[in-house]
């Protein structure tokens, strides 16, 4: 009866939180308060992106809307609102942002023990024709005794506290991981609440799916060429993998989480370290991959221990399916 129970015995992610903090007898509710601020962030941010063909929010900044208002785009309002959140919290002390050149650092009063790194509408050149785009965060706690500076976000991967992301597509789904397993939860707008709707989520060993922007093919290294090629062409008499890319990263790895495989923007010729941030793409996908049972790679080594040296740094990627990964691992390290 869990199908039930979950109908009849909500189980909203405030109240999930609040039973992983019950865990730690010590906490003091900071981190509850921190991701419902994250929560609200994202509610807006999902009624939003659902009016943005409506109410004109899509397209270039410096058109006006009904009232004549300056129309902010939608990552710049969506940047703004997760900013509100996160600072109104009064929990945070360094926030990074995608959309912001340098870090914010948080007024005295309002300074909490947590640093979010985030991205607050990543993909959102897919938003005038309708595909899925998201937020992605991670959370570093403050280092001991620091008063908040740069350093506290130029950590590794492997010491972010939580991390996740908010998908907006056809439902609006939040997937989470404070370092227990991941869960995912579906926004009833009804309710206007995020209720757990996949328990503990774990990716599949192995998958049939390869995720990679083929267009990069002229300008991939040798191990990313023969991977795709073995994708396509199995040796082993096993049939090919299919091939499902939809260029919005959230898009692209909640299917991969969900269903198995491998996704992947490798480093090529032009751009050497690939194109995904570090910080706000990399680090918490990766971080929720770990914890779900798969594996993230750079290329060179565990993604989770790159240590950043500038705050939009990028980095390759390699992530997904246990098994898959290690595919290309032994790709890569047998030099061929
Ligand atoms: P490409 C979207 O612009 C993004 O940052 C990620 O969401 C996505 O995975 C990637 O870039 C797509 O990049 O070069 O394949 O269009």
């Amino acid at each position: 009866h869990a199908a039930d129970a979950m109908r009849t015995d909500l189980m909203t992610i405030t109240r999930h939180v609040l039973n992983e903090q019950s865990k730690f007898p010590e906490a003091r509710g900071d981190l509850t308060i921190l991701l419902n601020n994250i929560v609200l962030g994202c509610k807006f941010v999902c009624s939003s992106v659902s009016k943005a063909g409506l109410a004109k929010l899509i397209g270039l900044a410096g058109d006006t809307n009904v009232q004549g208002e300056e129309q902010k785009k939608l990552d710049v309002l969506s940047n703004d609102v997760f900013i509100n959140a996160l600072i109104s919290s009064g929990r945070t002390n360094v926030l990074v942002s995608e959309e912001n050149e340098e870090p914010i650092i948080v007024e005295a009063s309002k300074r909490g023990r947590y640093c979010v790194v985030f991205d607050p509408l990543d993909g959102s050149s897919n938003i005038d024709c309708g595909v899925s785009i998201g937020t992605i965060f991670g959370i570093y706690m403050l280092k001991e005794g620091s008063a908040g500076t740069l350093e506290d976000v130029l950590q590794p991967g492997s010491t972010m506290v939580a991390a996740g992301y908010c998908m907006y597509g056809s439902s609006c789904t939040f997937v989470l991981s404070t370092g227990a397993g991941v869960n995912g939860f579906t926004l009833d707008p009804s309710l206007g609440e995020f209720i757990l709707t996949h328990p503990d989520i774990k990716i599949p060993k192995k998958g049939k799916i390869y995720s990679v922007n083929e267009g990069n093919a002229k300008n991939w290294d040798k191990p990313t060429t023969l991977y795709v090629a073995n994708a396509k062409f199995p040796k082993d008499g096993t049939s090919p993998k299919s091939l499902r890319y939809i260029g919005s990263m959230v898009a692209d790895v909640h299917r991969t989480l969900l269903y198995g495989g491998i996704f992947m923007y490798p480093a090529d010729k032009k751009s050497p370290n690939g194109k995904l941030r570090v910080l706000y793409e990399v680090f918490p996908m990766s971080f929720l991959m770990e914890q779900a049972g798969g594996q993230a790679f750079t290329g060179k080594g565990r993604a989770l221990d790159i240590v950043p040296k500038k705050i939009h740094d990028r980095s390759p990627i390699f992530l997904g399916s246990y098994d898959d990964i290690e595919d290309i691992k032994n790709l890569i390290i047998n030099g061929h």
